[in-house]
């Protein structure tokens, strides 16, 4: 799940995890991306006194493996996972705390995107010419993927598009100085990202990785679809087969893994084969002014939308969940309908206004 300094979206306007878009929810719980808040400032810890900006002039330097949290975490893992602490030790004595990394979280958001301004950054006629030449690069893998798990093709391509760009920027952070980075010297997240640390100790040995060679965001997210490490042992799957090397599962260069993969994380999350995503709608002014675009719950029904005045196209029950998501256009307010299936986008990267470039990406590329 963002903006690089080198994205081409390098424009500080909201501050992601992933390698591409720009994301304004802090999310909550797990995605494959790595929950980095909108704004965050460094609290309570050495570094809390510094501004980002003195941090900014620091140099990369090793960790200090005698600190306490360090040894401690090392323990913990040696203990839980039978995993020799002077190896661990040799590990992250090869890591190394990159300033750029907390600068890049603390970074405050400069001011919320609307809906259109998000929109054209995302869903850009070059990501939807790229998008389309992709798709037909990989039409028959996708065609398999889509029949085999009824998650669309349109998404997929959508998914990968916002995250990286298909493919063209993944991150150049290492990954192991990116999670010990915040791991270890962001309080605010630091319990998530040692975890994700954790998850990537282990999903190196597993899939026979030299750890301090994989990059990625400076959040530590992986490959094409940008999965944390957690998200990669649980979501990933190997879609190569017939390859020579049954079981690895690839995000970075293996396009039939990728796509698997991001088929397997919808599924997981609920994906229903057929259904809209969301709905276009006309919604009476009074219930525009209340809406907050961080609510992801499907909170009310059909019904109860039109009840209150919304019209929209629809043949579906009338006791089917729905969301009302902000949607300002660049003359006012306005609102969309969002569907069972618009959440399950947000499970991917909890925002409003990622699921819906997603929605509208996916739909430009039919
Ligand atoms: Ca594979």
């Amino acid at each position: 799940m963002s903006l690089r300094y080198s994205s081409v979206l390098a424009i500080t306007l909201l501050l992601t995890a992933c390698a591409d878009q720009p994301r304004s929810v802090k999310p909550v719980v797990a995605t494959p991306h790595a929950e980095v808040p909108k704004t965050a400032s460094v609290v309570a810890s050495d570094e809390a006194a510094k501004t980002p900006a003195s941090i900014a002039d620091e140099s990369p330097k090793p960790f200090d493996l005698t600190r306490p949290d360090i040894v401690a975490f090392i323990d913990s893992l040696s203990s839980k996972h039978a995993i020799p602490a002077e190896e661990l030790r040799a590990l992250l004595s090869q890591g190394m705390f990159q300033p750029k990394i907390i600068v890049a979280m603390t970074r405050p958001a400069e001011r919320v995107l609307a809906w259109w301004e998000y929109k054209d950054r995302l869903v850009s006629n070059e990501r939807v010419a790229r998008g389309r030449e992709f798709w037909n690069t990989h039409r028959d893998r996708l065609s398999t993927i889509e029949q085999k798990t009824g998650v669309d093709a349109a998404i997929i391509v959508a998914i990968i598009g916002v995250e990286t760009n298909y493919g063209r920027n993944m991150g150049s952070w290492r990954v192991l100085d990116a999670l010990m980075t915040l791991g270890f010297d962001y309080p605010r997240r630091a319990e998530f990202f040692r975890s994700e640390l954790e998850h990537f100790i282990l999903l190196a040995r597993e899939e026979s990785w030299d750890p301090l060679t994989v990059r990625g965001s400076y959040a530590g997210a992986m490959g094409a679809p940008q999965f944390m490490p957690s998200s990669y042992r649980r979501f990933a799957v190997d879609g190569s087969a017939t390859a020579s090397a049954p079981g690895r599962r690839d995000l970075f260069t293996d396009w039939d893994d990728i796509a698997a993969s991001v088929a397997n994380y919808f599924t997981a999350h609920g994906w229903q084969s057929g259904q809209p995503v969301l709905f276009d709608a006309s919604v009476p002014t009074e219930l525009l002014g209340v809406l907050d675009r961080r609510n992801l719950e499907l909170d009310r029904t059909l019904a109860a939308l039109r009840a209150s005045g919304v019209t929209f196209e629809s043949t579906l029950p009338d006791e089917t969940r729905a969301i009302l998501i902000p949607a300002e256009t660049a003359t006012g307010p306005a609102a969309r309908i969002g569907l069972h299936n618009f959440r399950v986008i947000t499970r991917y990267n909890r925002s409003v206004l990622y699921a819906m470039a997603v929605n509208d990406l996916a739909n430009s590329l039919r």
